[in-house]
């Protein structure tokens, strides 16, 4: 134990198997490093020292030395492709969640964090998720670029006004984990601090039997007849006028598309191309709708800039997903 703690620098603890694999790969580099700076600083030294001569003496002339050349050139080759492979092996495993991953939503907003679950629950500076199941995190900003990072999970990414980025872990630990803003975002930037508090499997499903979360104010009550986040996004679309012109039945005869089986599907535009109906599709299709035109309709929906908020945005996105 002392052994791995000299040797990881006090890294902090490894909540998910990918903390595993970035630690080997960073102190793999780091100890790599400090070989090298020794094999060099201390060569240099010890030449300055032996090869000393008073001023004056003329150095003798050097012919090349092939062998040491290609030994120089091909060692080090080498290894920078090894680091490159590992890198991008890591990399890869990163970023790329599992398909069966729960999605919790992620907004954040000078200076808090709020977490949005599909059920339609909202936590604040802290977020509760299984053991040994894969998460994703789909975030947005309600203001400035915040970035989200959780050191014993070795994951961080910026999260920016305008668009979705994301992160994905499988925590290992039951217990709590520190979230960072690792972005400036302003005077209290160093506040802007969360948990994320890994369940047991009995317990997380005790927690989605929906004890109650959020006491302010409501009666415990009311957290079970609150909507689901699909839903919400339903009374949304209501409410904001989209039904106008859109549709969840599928029928194509509307003024605009159909919700029904978009996302995660290809959409034909009127220029030609085609582009996947993601998140960040969407987001734009409601924010700015004449970036890309759907082919065969007219380019009359309003911009809901400034009158659908992340929270909001969420929720329909949530509601469109659910009709495939
Ligand atoms: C006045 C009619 C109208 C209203 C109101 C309207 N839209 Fe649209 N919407 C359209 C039309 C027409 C298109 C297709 C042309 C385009 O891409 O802009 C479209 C495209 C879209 C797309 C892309 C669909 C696809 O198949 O790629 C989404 C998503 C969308 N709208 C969501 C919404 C939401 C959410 C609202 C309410 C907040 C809304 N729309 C309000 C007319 C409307
Ligand atoms: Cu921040």
């Amino acid at each position: 134990m002392l052994f791995r703690e000299a040797y990881a620098l006090g890294l902090p603890s490894q909540g998910t198997d990918v903390a595993v694999i970035w630690d080997h790969l960073y102190l793999f580099l780091l100890w790599l490093s400090v070989f090298f700076f020794i094999l060099v600083v201390g060569g240099m030294l010890y030449f300055a020292v032996k090869y000393k001569k008073s001023s004056g003496a003329k150095p003798k002339y050097i012919v090349d030395n092939h062998a040491l050349e290609l030994f120089w050139t091909i060692v080090p080759t080498i290894l920078l492709l090894v680091i490159f492979g590992w890198g991008w092996s890591v990399y890869k495993k990163m970023v790329h969640a599992p398909t069966n991953a729960m999605e919790i939503r992620v907004i954040g907003k000078q200076w808090l964090w709020n977490f949005q679950y599909d059920d339609g629950r909202v936590l604040t500076n802290e977020v509760y998720v299984p053991q040994n199941v894969p998460v994703k995190f789909v975030m947005s900003s309600e203001d400035v670029i915040h970035g989200f990072f959780i050191p014993n999970f070795r994951v961080k990414s910026d999260v920016v006004p305008g668009m979705f980025t994301t992160i994905w872990f499988e925590a290992k630990q039951a217990g709590e984990h520190q979230v960072f803003c690792t972005e400036y975002c302003g005077a209290s930037h160093s506040l802007m601090l969360a948990k994320v508090k890994v369940l047991e499997a009995d317990k997380w499903e005790a927690f989605k039997r929906g004890k109650p979360v959020q006491v302010t104010g409501a009666k415990p009550e009311a957290s079970l007849t609150q909507l689901s986040l699909p839903e919400q996004g339903a009374k949304l679309v209501a409410a904001k006028g989209c039904n106008a012109c859109h549709n969840a039945t599928g029928d194509a005869g509307g003024i605009g598309p159909t919700y029904k089986g978009l996302f995660g599907h290809d959409v034909e535009l009127a220029d030609g191309s085609t582009v996947k109906a993601d998140e960040n599709y969407i987001r734009e299709s409601i924010m700015t709708p004449t970036a890309k035109i759907v082919k065969g309709y007219n380019p009359v929906m309003p911009p809901f800039q400034g009158i659908v908020n992340e929270t909001e945005m969420n929720a329909i996105i949530a509601y469109i997903k659910s009709l495939q």
